[in-house]
């Protein structure tokens, strides 16, 4: 994975492209907005930008900033089966009361990212 531009000195984890939607905000219920994200998991940061042609860098369309980003300390994921109506669904519930949907059509993949965040919410837990 590129660097991110906005933590250029660390190399990704993990990046690629998934379906994301915010449910909650602040502890608050918003409407759901599938949005195809290039997605970035760098430490304990969880990146989303608008994934264009292809979504295959940070770079690629003018895309220069995440649009979204969240903190994994103090945050649960799991699969999340009855909250939408597509298949391989998991949800990231943030410390800060931000609650994610995330979602691939491929199972594979959708699992490593779910093992991937599982772990970056693991090691950073205490710090
Ligand atoms: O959980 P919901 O409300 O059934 O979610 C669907 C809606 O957000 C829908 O948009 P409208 O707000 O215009 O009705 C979306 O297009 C759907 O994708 C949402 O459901 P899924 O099952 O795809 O998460």
């Amino acid at each position: 994975c590129p660097s991110s531009p906005t933590h250029p000195s660390s190399p990704s984890e993990k990046c690629g492209v998934l379906n994301v939607t915010k449910i909650t905000e602040n502890g608050k219920k918003v409407r759901k907005n599938w949005t195809s994200s290039w997605t970035v998991l760098q430490g304990s940061s969880l990146l989303f930008a608008k994934s264009q042609g292809g979504g295959t860098s940070w770079f690629g369309s003018h895309q220069s900033k995440p649009e979204l980003s969240v903190d994994l300390k103090g945050a649960s994921v799991e699969w999340a089966k009855d909250k939408s109506s597509k298949k391989h669904v998991f949800e990231v519930k943030t410390h800060q009361g931000t609650e994610l949907l995330m979602q691939s059509d491929n199972e594979s993949l959708i699992n490593e990212w779910l093992h991937a965040i599982t772990e970056a919410i693991n090691t950073h837990e205490d710090m």
